[in-house]
């Protein structure tokens, strides 16, 4: 049993060491929802991905904080919590919020993993002792930027670029890259960024070789992904339109797409992430772990996520550095020169939380307590 005493949700105001844009804006600066569970003397935790905005998805810091405080953390300390896969259970009744949910969910699979003396990887079902890395690059002011950017991130040893792009900022971008570097892995990030109208340019990217365009069109939507598809020789990959292991198969027999993004938060939490790993393993489709520009605590979960087997592609899973001066957590998450990070072997998440950075970081605070336990 992991019966939980008392949960804590604080809000956290931590700049980003460079901003980042995509097609749906720019973000100097992070709000962040953290979750602490406390558990007979046991400290899980869990961040929340959802943005400041709901631009993403359709949930924002504000409505994951509602939705935990008067939902989420009222039903999860009253169940009987047995393990981090009991809480889709718990939360069942509560429809959507799934980044909500994946904050606490995520904090109880860290409780379990201490409780059961495993490491996180080992307690998802992880067998990488490594994993591979790749970097997603917001949307640059200039082409000179754009390749510089890229040539530092190569230096540093990253295995995959992913370029963001929409309408207007594309076929330049990708020239300039591939004219530079003609063999490395690329990709590039619409966000949704494209429409039907857009079909013929986006089908003109095959001449760029990429590993694979990622959502190009709406951001829940299969069927003209699928259309797009049969037209493209190049892999599309999905991330915000699969929203549970039932979108995945879906999308993989749509032929919507050939690879899948798995984010934790955008999911609903690791049981669900694991469900859809194993989805798309059984019908021979790749995935990878994306990001979510997360502190070290979302980083630390991602790592782990991300030693399952059929994480074979590199992710947009990086060292704490490229997002921040100083993370929450210690040690920060290095990537080596070959594009690797190290999978902790220690127990729990591998890396210790800096309660007092933490603490001096809180703008906002709330903790709910267990009413009294009748022990039987
Ligand atoms: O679509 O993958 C995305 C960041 C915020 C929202 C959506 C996305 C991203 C990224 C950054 O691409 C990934 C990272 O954390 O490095
Ligand atoms: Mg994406």
């Amino acid at each position: 049993m992991l019966n939980i005493d008392a949960i804590h949700l604080r809000e956290i105001n931590l700049p980003l060491a460079h901003p980042f844009e995509t097609s749906f804006g720019l973000t100097t600066g992070r709000r962040i929802l953290l979750v602490e569970l406390e558990s007979e003397g046991l400290i899980g935790w869990g961040e929340c991905v959802a943005g400041e905005h709901p631009y993403y998805s359709d949930e924002s810091i504000d409505t994951a904080w509602m939705i935990t405080e008067s939902e989420l953390a009222p039903r999860l300390l009253e169940a009987d919590v047995e393990r981090g896969g009991s809480c889709p259970r718990i939360f069942g009744q509560v429809r959507g919020h799934r980044m909500a949910k994946a904050a606490i969910e995520n904090a109880v699979w860290d409780l379990e993993a201490q409780a059961k003396r495993l490491s996180l990887a080992e307690l998802l079902g992880g067998v990488r002792e490594v994993i591979p890395c790749g970097v997603s690059i917001g949307l640059q002011p200039s082409v000179d930027r754009l390749i510089d950017k890229v040539a530092l991130e190569l230096a540093a040893g990253y295995q995959r670029i992913k370029l963001k792009c929409k309408p207007g900022m594309d076929n330049v971008m990708f020239e300039a890259v591939r004219k530079r570097w003609p063999d490395i892995a690329l990709s590039c990030d619409a966000n949704s960024a494209y429409r039907m109208r857009d079909l013929d340019h986006v089908v003109s990217w095959d001449q760029y070789n990429m590993l694979m365009i990622e959502q190009p069109l709406w951001y829940d939507d299969f069927y003209f992904h699928s259309m797009l598809q049969k037209r493209l020789t190049t892999d599309i990959c999905l991330d915000e339109s699969i929203r549970n292991r039932r979108d995945a198969l879906a999308a993989i027999d749509m032929e919507s797409c050939r690879v899948i993004n798995i984010k934790v938060g955008r999911v609903g939490g690791f049981s669900e992430a694991i469900a859809v790993h194993n989805a798309a393993a059984e019908r021979g489709i790749p995935v990878w772990c994306g990001g979510m520009l997360e502190t070290g605590i979302g980083r630390s979960h991602n790592i782990a996520l991300s030693s399952l087997a059929n994480f074979s592609l590199p992710g947009d899973v990086s060292a704490s550095s490229r997002y921040w001066s100083q993370d929450i957590i210690e040690p920060a998450v290095t990537v080596s020169p070959k594009g690797e990070i190290v999978v902790p072997t220690a127990i729990g998440r591998g890396f210790e939380v800096q309660r007092d950075r933490v603490e001096a970081l809180t703008v906002r605070r709330q903790t709910l307590y267990a009413k009294a336990r009748v022990v039987a």
